[in-house]
């Protein structure tokens, strides 16, 4: 595992800057992207002296910038050999029909469109060294629907299938490729749900036992620790305090 050089997106907070974290104590090079530089700077102050950290400032939603990013990495870490494809978010729990369609629009270029940029322009350099992994942070909201999960859900649905896809293509090779579904974490998730309302975003975890961002982390750093031969396809985490629910049937009252 040392040796390594992981690029981390949405570095900045909740699960990708517990990654970080989880990583550097194993003496990694981090590259840590998002679009909040003073905090991925605090974490390379935080870090430094356990692994190299190489920040990059950037919105994935930006093709330009992720090109730019990807293409000009400093010397030590241009080999990536761990993408961790973190970066994303959920706006808003409203009906599909009223819906900010601004929202749609940002969570479809942050989950889908910001994945597939690290994805295409990090994987012909794994696959020319034979070496390499892939890790997707999709969600339960992937795969099992919920009221208001519209969009947010399908992006993670792309997330789930395209991470099965990559296998397909990429068998013959050694890149592997993870995809993480997990349930409900006490992250800033919910504060950026329901746009800086703390109150709403409390709520959410009120009187549970919510999985944690170090919880994810951990199960990030078993995956990577496998054995090169053991592809670890998909895991689906949940806390305790959650499970499913029956479907929903709606009664006429005529
Ligand atoms: P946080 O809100 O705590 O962290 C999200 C991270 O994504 C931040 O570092 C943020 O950085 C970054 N990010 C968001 N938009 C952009 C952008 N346009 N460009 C660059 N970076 C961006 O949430 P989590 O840690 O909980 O979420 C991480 C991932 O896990 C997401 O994909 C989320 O959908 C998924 N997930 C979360 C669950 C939860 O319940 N918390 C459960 C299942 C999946 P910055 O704002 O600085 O750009
Ligand atoms: C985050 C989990 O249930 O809020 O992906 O969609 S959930």
């Amino acid at each position: 595992m040392s040796g390594q050089t992981i690029l981390i997106t949405g570095a900045s907070a909740g699960f990708g800057a517990a990654c970080a974290r989880a990583l550097a104590m194993a003496g990694k090079r981090l590259v840590l992207a998002a679009r909040r530089d003073d905090l991925l700077l605090a974490l390379q102050r935080e870090l430094a002296g356990k692994a190299e950290i190489h920040i990059i400032a950037l919105d994935v939603r930006d093709r330009q910038a992720v090109e730019a990013a990807v293409e000009s990495l400093p010397e030590p870490f241009r080999e990536v050999d761990v993408l961790i494809n973190n970066a994303g978010l959920a706006l808003g729990l409203e009906p599909a029909h009223q819906v900010d369609l601004d929202d749609w629009e940002t969570m479809v270029d942050t989950n889908i469109k910001g994945l597939m940029y690290f994805t295409r322009l990090v994987l012909p350099g794994m696959v020319a060294r034979n070496r390499g992994h892939i890790i997707n942070i999709s969600s339960t909201a992937g795969a099992w629907p919920y009221p208001g999960g519209n969009v947010y859900g399908g992006t993670k649905a792309f997330v789930t299938q395209f991470s099965r896809n990559l296998r397909c293509d990429l068998l013959g090779t050694k890149v592997r490729v993870t995809c993480i579904q997990p349930g409900m974490a006490e992250t800033e998730f919910s504060q950026v749900r329901f746009k800086g309302d703390q109150a709403k975003a409390t709520q959410v975890y009120q009187g549970t036992a919510a999985l944690t961002a170090e919880d994810i982390a951990e199960t990030v750093r078993w995956v990577i620790s496998r054995p090169a031969h053991v592809n670890v396809n998909t895991l689906e985490i949940m806390s305790i305090d959650q499970a499913w629910g029956p479907f929903a049937i709606h009664r006429h009252n005529d």
